[in-house]
């Protein structure tokens, strides 16, 4: 069964004025689209058509031979986008809460350290990619990482991504990454979702099936 490209959560113009309503159509009718479309391209009568799209990205990840790199790019970035817009809303930013906020003081020393360490991560990358908040065996960590790449390849669980490909923002910011990083953390991060993603993360101890069937 081909897959298919969600709906985005919010109207294309909810996230104004911090990302415009051009850019989420670029973004999602476009980008989005062409990675899901290109997937099922790719993926059209192979034993992949069977597989879920985690599945997919799992068993591509560790190759470095076509067609399973184009594969693995496109299953990725088709997961990445959907993740992303959930880490959105018009309602976004401010402060999480209070569970959410103790994780983060606890790990960080703050809601304002947080942001530092997220912000110089997702500047930090060269080129295209993500900035993450993680989860791994209960801890929080943020990091980046290049182009499709998405944490469950590492067996971490995503919790926050943040897009920063030059596509997530350069028709409202230009060249200006850092601003759009601090526009995103202020004004757009649903922490909603981000406390419900880390709820449902395996924690410290519990065998983290994923990983295991991933790797080895
Ligand atoms: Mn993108």
């Amino acid at each position: 069964m081909a897959f298919e490209l969600p709906d985005l959560p919010y109207a294309k113009s909810a996230l104004e004025p911090h990302i415009s309503a051009k850019t989420l159509e670029c973004h999602h009718d476009h980008h989005h689209r062409a990675y899901v479309d290109k997937l099922n391209k790719l993926i059209a009568g192979t034993s992949f058509e069977k597989m879920g799209l985690e599945e997919i990205i799992l068993a591509t990840a560790k190759s470095d031979q076509k067609p399973q790199t184009e594969i693995f790019n496109n299953a990725a970035q088709a997961w990445n986008h959907t993740f992303l817009w959930n880490c959105m809303s018009p309602n976004g930013g401010g402060k999480p809460s209070a569970t959410l906020a103790k994780r983060i003081d606890d790990t960080f020393g703050g809601l304002g350290k947080f942001h530092e360490q997220f912000k110089a991560k997702a500047t930090g990358q060269f080129g295209s990619g993500y900035a993450w908040l993680t989860a791994s065996d209960g801890a929080l960590e943020v990091r980046s990482s290049a182009n499709a790449h998405t944490p469950m390849v590492d067996g971490q669980t995503a919790v926050l991504a943040c897009d920063v490909w030059e596509h997530a923002y350069y028709l409202d910011y230009q060249d200006k990454r850092a601003e759009f990083v601090d526009v995103f953390l202020d004004h757009l991060v649903n922490w909603d979702f981000v406390a419900k993603q880390l709820a449902q993360a395996p924690s410290a101890g519990t065998p983290n099936k994923r990983t295991t069937a991933g790797r080895r």
